[in-house]
């Protein structure tokens, strides 16, 4: 079943930090699709739920150094 994430990720800056949040969760088996909008410091994540965890998706996040915080509002 396809899933979407959305965290926020305000330690992303630039386009660097863009592609490196995007490779980090698109290397996780699942993975379909990331967003990163860097005005809004939004990370959306499509992904199949019988395939990765929600877990496993903010981990990976953080390991590249980009650790996420809940989505406020
Ligand atoms: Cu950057």
């Amino acid at each position: 079943m396809t899933s979407t994430l959305t965290v926020r990720t305000p330690d992303a800056t630039c386009g660097n930090c863009q592609a490196h949040i995007t490779e980090a969760a698109e290397a996780l088996d699942g993975v379909t699709a990331v967003t990163v909008d860097l005005d809004t410091k939004h990370t959306v994540v499509t992904f199949d739920a019988d395939r990765v965890e929600v877990a496993a998706i903010e981990a990976a996040l953080t390991d590249a150094g980009y650790p996420p915080h809940p989505v406020e509002g």
